[in-house]
């Protein structure tokens, strides 16, 4: 497999983690954001819509990370991502949507880079900009795993889950911003404990070829 990322990127990063719980190796091809290579014509063949990861299994080409992690949870059920039951299951999955769906999409480059250009943003616009979808996220993940039973060492349970995967490179990004992650001692704690798994370490955007 060729796994198509920006060692940065949080949502390379969320597949790297998934690939890496999953035990599945993949060849790193990196694709340089800072340069605007997404938007080369050669990866635009790889994916139109000019946004990593990809990730090529030699049959086909798959883009967009909850596509490509579901992919992964059915065709390599073991150790699964989610958990038994439907309801256990939804609020994962909830707990992952509320990263990937309602903060990562308004704090991607593509946003913030329009906001400098065409808003005048600077440095410190952006970050509290950032700031600002980070903590209105995770002061509702913070409630919603602070109010949960099965809360364990981990968002769900005493095992990863697809919730740590999208939460943790969501924690990175906050870092890059400047948020305090103080305010949310849950997240910290779920953030120490998925550090110390060689998964979430090898995925770390700092341990990439491309760093
Ligand atoms: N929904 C997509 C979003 C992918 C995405 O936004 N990728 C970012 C990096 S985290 C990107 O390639 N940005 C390029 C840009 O903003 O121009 C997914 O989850 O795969």
């Amino acid at each position: 497999m060729k796994l198509y990322s920006f060692f940065r990127s949080g949502t390379s990063h969320r597949l790297r983690i998934a690939l890496n719980l999953k035990g599945i190796a993949a060849d790193y091809v990196a694709v340089d954001l800072r340069v605007d290579e997404q938007q080369k014509e050669a990866f635009k063949a790889i994916n139109p819509q000019g946004l990593v990861p990809a990730l090529d299994t030699g049959e086909q080409v798959m883009i967009q990370s909850p596509a490509i992690i579901e992919w992964l949870e059915e065709k390599y059920p073991t150790p699964a991502l989610l958990p038994t039951g439907a309801d256990a299951r939804a609020h994962v999955r909830a707990l992952a949507a509320m990263v990937g769906c309602d903060i990562h999409p308004i704090n991607n480059r593509r946003i913030l880079q329009t906001l400098r250009k065409q808003f005048g943003a600077d440095e410190a616009a952006i970050n509290a900009w950032c700031g600002t979808w980070i903590s209105d996220g995770f002061d509702a993940y913070e409630a919603l795993i602070a109010a949960d039973p099965s809360r364990g060492r981990f968002s769900f349970g005493d095992t990863p889950t697809l919730a740590d995967v999208y939460l943790i490179p969501q924690v990175e990004s906050a870092r890059r911003f400047n948020v305090d992650m103080n305010r949310w001692p849950l997240i910290s704690a779920i953030d120490h404990a998925c550090g110390e798994l060689d998964a979430f370490k090898q995925a770390a955007p700092l341990a990439q070829p491309d760093a």
